[in-house]
């Protein structure tokens, strides 16, 4: 098809054509990622989280010019429903978007999250593959800082920057969405603001209690930053290349990837399964009446599953 050998020439408006139809779930879909994906592999996915205003867009402006001074193409996903790129507006209005717009080296895109239970979408996932597939070097993944997709990111991105702020006593509800755990790199943004000392302070000490086993060979960093000042902005790239060259060097690229792809697999198979019994039984009526019946406690919800689980090995 010449639409995916023009995604794979790095066409942007074949990437973006074909990102719609991602989005869209076009019947095509299937198709054209299982084409793409022998292209792709040679991204680094870099995921950043952080509460809604810690200013994780403004911040990322900031080091796409970093990253396009290294030389490197950067394509950035934004998934957060309640402010749109809409044509670049999110990074817009405090970055000199002309710069960027003129520039074929970087492709912004913004996704919804509809259909997915709070989690990151299929689409997601499915969009930076083929960012990926067009050539893009570096690829951030922008997620709106809230509940699952948060902790999600880690699944996609090889490395996950957590952006937090002075002020919000945001250190506490780190811990309760369980963030603390997934980062590489944690960031003090808008240092010039008081207290972010301390808060960097408080961040370093809970990263130290973190157990995660793959800390004994990467110690989190936590870096300040500020987009007013320009403090760190430079740094945070120099601690992006250090992550990168460690899971390039350790194995930790490979170990990550390889569990990526099993449950992607496990994700691809489990929706192909369900998508096509739950289509007929819902066109029954069937459903309706099952859902029903557990509800007013006449079944069990082990006995309908058991009923469903009949369909799919009936009706693959
Ligand atoms: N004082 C200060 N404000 C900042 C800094 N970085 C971003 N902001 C502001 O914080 C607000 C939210 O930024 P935005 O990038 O949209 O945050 P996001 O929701 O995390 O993407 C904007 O008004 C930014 O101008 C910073 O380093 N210092
Ligand atoms: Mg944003």
């Amino acid at each position: 098809m010449k639409l995916i050998q023009d995604v794979i020439s790095g066409s942007q408006r074949a990437l973006a054509k074909v990102l719609t139809l991602v989005e869209n779930e076009d019947a095509a879909v299937p198709d054209i990622l299982d084409q793409l994906y022998m292209h792709t592999g040679n991204a680094r996915l870099i995921g950043i989280t952080g509460p809604p205003g810690s200013g994780k867009s403004t911040l990322m402006g900031q080091v796409i010019n970093q990253i396009r001074s290294s030389g490197l193409s950067v394509g950035i996903l934004a998934v957060d429903p309640s402010s749109p790129f809409s044509g670049g507006a999110i990074l817009g209005d405090r970055l000199r978007m002309a710069d960027i717009i003129d520039d074929s080296g970087v492709f912004i895109r913004s996704l919804g999250t509809r259909g997915s239970l709070g989690g990151l979408s299929n689409a997601v996932y499915d969009c930076a593959k083929v960012m990926d597939a067009s050539g893009k070097e570096v690829i951030i993944i922008e997620t709106v800082g809230a509940g699952q997709s948060e902790v999600d990111i880690v699944k996609i991105a090889d490395t996950t920057l957590v952006v937090c702020v002075p002020g919000l006593g945001d250190e506490i509800q780190m811990i309760k969405a369980g963030i603390l755990e997934i980062g590489d790199i944690f960031v003090v943004n808008k240092a010039d603001k008081p207290d972010a000392d301390m808060v960097a302070n408080d961040l370093a000490m809970m990263v130290n209690l973190r157990k995660n086993s793959y800390d004994s060979q990467w110690h989190p960093i936590v870096r300040q930053t500020s987009t007013r000042t320009g403090t760190g902005i430079a740094g945070l790239w120099d601690d992006l290349e250090k992550h990168w060259s460690f899971l390039t060097r350790s194995g930790e690229l490979a170990r990550r990837r390889k569990l990526r792809i099993e449950a992607e697999i496990i994700r691809i198979a489990k929706h192909r399964l369900l998508e096509g019994a739950m289509d007929s039984i819902l066109k029954s009526g069937t459903w309706a009446s099952w859902v029903d019946s557990a509800s007013h406690h006449k079944t069990s919800p082990y006995r309908v599953a058991e009923k469903l689980m009949e369909c799919i090995r009936r009706d693959p």
